[in-house]
């Protein structure tokens, strides 16, 4: 079933221009957790709302996700549904409290564990919420920029589920691995068939691009990585696809970010089956591209820390980047962001800054 959405028409598609690999008068960009606790109207706010009670208020979620697009209203070029990555272990049945960051009361520890998972999540109905949120966001947005919708990667949500929440080691999440091995590729997959299903839900509501966060990727071996992430998010790109053509919903740009995952931006580029790949500060862009080819577009990659800097150094660092990058040309399949998400400590002035930079200098000279 086709959805019938009534949406104000888009007025800047340079972010989706660009994911499809086509060239930009300037470089698109967004910065991951542009929603967050940076900004003083969201901590204001915030004061008021439990976190996943903002996450299931759709006229909060939207309130929250436009702060960022009204403050730098004409320099953003995206805006990111305001939720976490942590629902759909929630919606696979594990209660889940955000303290400060997410922690899991009941994690899963032993494969008896596993039991307590929902056999089959009927997605549509446990994350019905940020459809709305989406559908609504979309209105509100009038058309200014592109609503990205997300989920976490399954690797990154089984780390979570196992560990508890955040962790230095990974100790018990990766033991899982190894100790369990098949169960653990079970896992993954069925995951990311969760993970699938919510993407396609959030693109019928009115997401127009979608991003998959493997945040703790940077964890793993390559081999692991190749074993273990890979498989399950090439499943979720491939069932994405394959249900929207079922479903006779226009396709839209998917992102994979998998964070540290640098050893295989070849693979990734390759193999997962994604228009876009993030990367962290690690590498320059143009090393990337060497490795990726043209076959991909490529987001990020400034270091987070460059907005603590001060404005010489976020200027001179742009600069250098667009410079180096972009030697004068009109940028192509770039998407220009932070290597992740941006801090609280950062000045929203700051970051202001920061994108009338990328808006000077990755322009053609
Ligand atoms: O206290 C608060 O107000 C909560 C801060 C916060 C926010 C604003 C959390 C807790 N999550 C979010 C929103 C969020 N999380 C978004 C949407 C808004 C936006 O990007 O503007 C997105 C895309 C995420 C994704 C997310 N959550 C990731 C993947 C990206 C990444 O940063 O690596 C991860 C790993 C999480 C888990 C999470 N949620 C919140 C925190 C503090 C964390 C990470 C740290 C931890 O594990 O403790």
């Amino acid at each position: 079933m086709v959805p019938q959405h009534d949406f104000p028409p888009l007025t800047n598609d340079l972010i989706l221009r660009a994911a499809r690999g086509e060239q930009t008068e300037r470089a698109p960009v967004w910065v991951m957790r542009q929603a967050g606790r940076y900004l003083p109207e969201y901590r204001e706010l915030r004061k008021n709302h439990e976190f996943f009670e903002i996450c299931q208020t759709p006229a909060l979620a939207a309130e929250f996700t436009l702060q960022p697009i009204r403050r730098y209203s004409g320099l953003l070029d995206a805006a990111i549904i305001f939720c976490d990555i942590m629902v759909v272990p929630q919606a696979m049945g594990l209660e889940v409290i955000m303290n400060p960051g997410p922690s899991l009361p009941n994690p899963i520890r032993e494969l008896e564990d596993l039991k307590r998972l929902r056999e089959e999540v009927d997605v549509d109905k446990e994350l019905g919420y940020v459809y709305d949120a989406i559908t609504l966001t979309r209105k509100e947005l009038k058309g200014q920029v592109p609503l990205i919708g997300f989920c976490g990667a399954p690797w990154t949500l089984m780390a979570y589920m196992i560990e508890g929440g955040g962790s230095k080691s990974f100790q018990l999440a990766k033991s899982w691995l190894f100790k369990y091995p098949e169960e653990s590729k079970a896992l993954l997959l069925k995951i990311g068939d969760v993970c699938a299903d919510y993407l396609v839900g959030q693109i019928r509501a009115g997401a127009q691009m979608a991003q998959v966060f493997d945040s703790w990727a940077s964890e793993l071996s390559t081999y692991d990585f190749i074993t273990f992430s890979l498989p399950s998010l090439k499943h979720i790109a491939s069932k994405v696809r394959s249900r929207l053509d079922a479903e006779g919903i226009p396709q839209v740009p998917l992102t994979l970010f998998a964070k540290g995952a640098n050893s295989t931006l070849d693979i990734q580029a390759k193999e997962a089956g994604y228009d876009t790949i993030g990367l962290d500060w690690i590498y320059d862009l143009a090393t990337a591209r060497s490795i990726v080819g043209d076959g991909v577009a490529l987001q990020g990659n400034f270091d987070p820390n460059v907005l603590y800097g001060g404005r010489e150094a976020i200027d001179r660092e742009v600069k250098r980047v667009c410079q180096s990058f972009l030697g004068g040309k009109a940028p192509k399949a770039w998407i220009a962001n932070l290597g992740h998400g941006i801090t609280p400590g950062v000045d929203p002035d700051d970051l202001k800054f920061f994108l009338e930079c990328v808006h000077k200098y990755s322009a053609a000279s």
